[in-house]
């Protein structure tokens, strides 16, 4: 485990940070791994977030090699399962799913996986991650076999995230599920920056209008996935986005 903490420290350093989310399963061919590169690389995109509610191992470690060789670009594991950990990323986003009562997800998986991850040169952060009803069935709360969090429940999803932050965890990772049809609220971004900890936003986000008014809110980091399998030119797009709020 490394002890330096620079992409912690890198997430705290700026609202309105993007990361691309490639999903192994779907994404695994160095075809399209290399042009998302070369876009991301001219978008001056953040990160790229790597991981799945069902991902094989071949798929997330062949992925991240490609990555790897070729993109400065931080890699961070965002990780569907104990099997999805490599310590050639730079970073691990160690969730416990703190929205569910599904102990696997709590710390069972984590339990799987702590002491090959704890000889790993890679840096492990504590996230509290919480799903907020995205209006559809998500492959993560169906493969949790959890409840995500009402999205009208802005109280609740506070509390736990508080309750998070008193445990340790040192980001807060809201997410309405890969393709949602409704965002996380904004003003639950706006309540959670109390916190003062770092907070990502995901599920269902494709639109200018949505990151900037995230970003305004106060999220660290925004996640985009599904939009860009679509629609990869979206990250080109982000490029003007990303001069005009500097
Ligand atoms: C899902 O937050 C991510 O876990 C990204 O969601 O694929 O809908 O962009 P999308």
């Amino acid at each position: 485990m490394k002890n330096q903490i620079n992409i912690l420290e890198q997430f705290i350093s700026k609202k309105g940070q993007i990361a691309i989310l490639i999903d192994p399963e779907k994404t695994n061919s160095e075809f399209e791994i290399l042009k998302l590169i070369k876009n991301a690389e001219i978008a001056e995109i953040d990160y790229f977030f790597i991981g799945g509610s069902t991902v094989t191992k071949s798929d997330f470690e062949k992925t991240i090699n490609i990555l790897k060789i070729n993109t400065y670009i931080p890699v961070v594991i965002f990780p569907g399962s104990s099997h999805q950990i490599s310590g050639k990323a730079d970073a691990i986003l160690y969730l416990s799913l703190i929205s569910g009562r599904n102990p696997d997800y709590l710390i069972g998986h984590h339990v799987e996986s702590a002491s090959e991850l704890f000889n790993m040169n890679i840096e492990v952060i504590p996230t509290g991650y919480i799903l907020i009803d995205g209006g559809t069935k998500s492959s993560v709360a169906y493969i949790s076999q959890t409840t995500p969090i009402p999205r009208d429940q802005n109280t609740i999803a506070f509390n736990t995230a508080t309750a998070g932050v008193l445990q340790g965890k040192k980001v807060i990772y809201f997410d309405a599920g890969s393709g949602a049809r409704k965002s996380v609220p904004i003003e639950l971004i706006s309540l959670t920056e109390k916190l003062e900890v770092p907070i990502i936003v995901g599920g269902g986000i494709k639109t200018y209008e949505s990151i900037i008014k995230f970003k305004n809110a106060g999220a660290n980091i925004i996640v985009i996935g599904n939009h860009i399998e679509d629609n990869i030119d979206f990250i080109l797009d982000l490029k003007s986005l990303k001069q005009k709020s500097n």
